[in-house]
């Protein structure tokens, strides 16, 4: 598996051409890469820096029960989503703070400015977990992943539960060739501060396995696609226990796969090392639907990474 996700990064140096951005930062891009991977060969976690497995599991966990509002991703200390709701605050009338305008360029760039806005930051993060009338209101991000999961907008006023269909058609139709989870919705997309990266995938049962392909638009190869691999592995996971299948491939489809200016050293650095053997995953929870397991009935076991690599986030 490590030597996939290496072979992606080496791919891009190699052949990727530098392209200007959205964030301003530039990267080296290719357009369009495929990587397979087995997932009866070990669970992929990247082991050659180590990845925060809590983290991917409580998103997946909130993606999964179609909540949209930050505060379950706080009461899991998970902070990956703070940014968004955060500047959906620090932008309304009611705030009264100070100025935090291009508060993620600023914070990269400006030390005495980065502590104002961390400390900022933690108060609102405190008041979202504290106050439930603030929390109702400025935790919530909206069209997000798990609205569109479980909760895409019909044009009668009805809602669609995706993942409720994708399980009714694994167990009545698994030969279906349409078996799809779209998180891309053209009517939301100008509306959201991040539209979809994992925009779509589909889903492939063969001899009682089931397989996964993603198709993400874009990918941050070296912060965000390890986040990527393991997310979409996990879902695999808990889609099959959920149906009684076993897991097959999850094959990761990329439209434009980069890495950033600001990460070369940091790619160097994961390419001298060797990869370890993978973790494995323990799923508990008996008698838990999909939707009711917490992040204790999940766990990654023999998981023994290098170091993590610090490297700046474009946003
Ligand atoms: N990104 C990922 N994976 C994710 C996610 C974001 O790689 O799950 F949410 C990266 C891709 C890109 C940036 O570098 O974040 C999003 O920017 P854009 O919308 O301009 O593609």
């Amino acid at each position: 598996m490590a030597k996939l996700y290496l072979d992606m990064l080496n791919h891009i140096l190699e052949n990727g051409q530098d392209k200007s951005d959205r964030t301003g930062v530039g990267t080296r891009s290719v357009f369009g890469y495929q990587m397979r991977f087995d997932l009866n060969e070990g669970f992929p976690l990247l082991t050659t820096k180590k990845v925060p497995f809590s983290l991917i599991k409580s998103e997946l966990l909130w993606f999964l029960k179609g909540d949209t509002n930050i505060r379950y991703l706080l009461e899991n200390n998970n902070h990956i989503w703070d940014e968004w709701a955060f500047k959906r605050w620090v932008e309304s009338d009611e705030y009264q703070g100070p100025d935090m305008t291009d508060f993620g360029l600023r914070a990269n760039e400006d030390p005495e400015f980065n502590a104002l806005y961390q400390a900022e930051k933690q108060a609102f993060c405190e008041r979202i977990l504290n106050d439930d009338a603030f929390a109702a209101e400025y935790g919530e991000l909206g069209d997000v992943y798990g609205k569109q999961w479980r909760n895409w907008e019909t044009r009668d006023g009805g809602s669609i539960d995706q993942i409720a269909n994708i399980l009714d058609q694994l167990r009545n139709t698994p030969d279906s060739r349409r078996i799809m989870l779209s998180a891309w919705n053209p009517e939301d997309v100008p509306n959201m501060a991040l539209p979809p990266c994992h925009t779509m995938s589909q889903f492939y049962v063969q001899d009682g396995k089931l397989s996964c392909q993603l198709y993400q638009r874009s990918g941050d190869a070296f912060l965000g696609v390890p986040f990527n691999i393991a997310s979409y592995a996990l879902l695999t996971h808990l889609l099959a226990r959920e149906v009684g299948l076993e897991v097959g491939d999850f094959v990761h489809t990329f439209g434009d796969a980069h890495i950033y200016n600001n990460h070369f050293d940091q790619v160097r650095e994961q390419l001298s090392r060797e990869p370890r053997p993978l973790p494995t995953l323990w799923i508990g929870g008996e008698g838990k639907s999909i939707f009711e397991l917490e992040k204790d009935d999940i766990k990654v076991k023999n998981y023994h990474p290098y170091d993590a690599i610090k490297a700046p986030v474009a946003v």
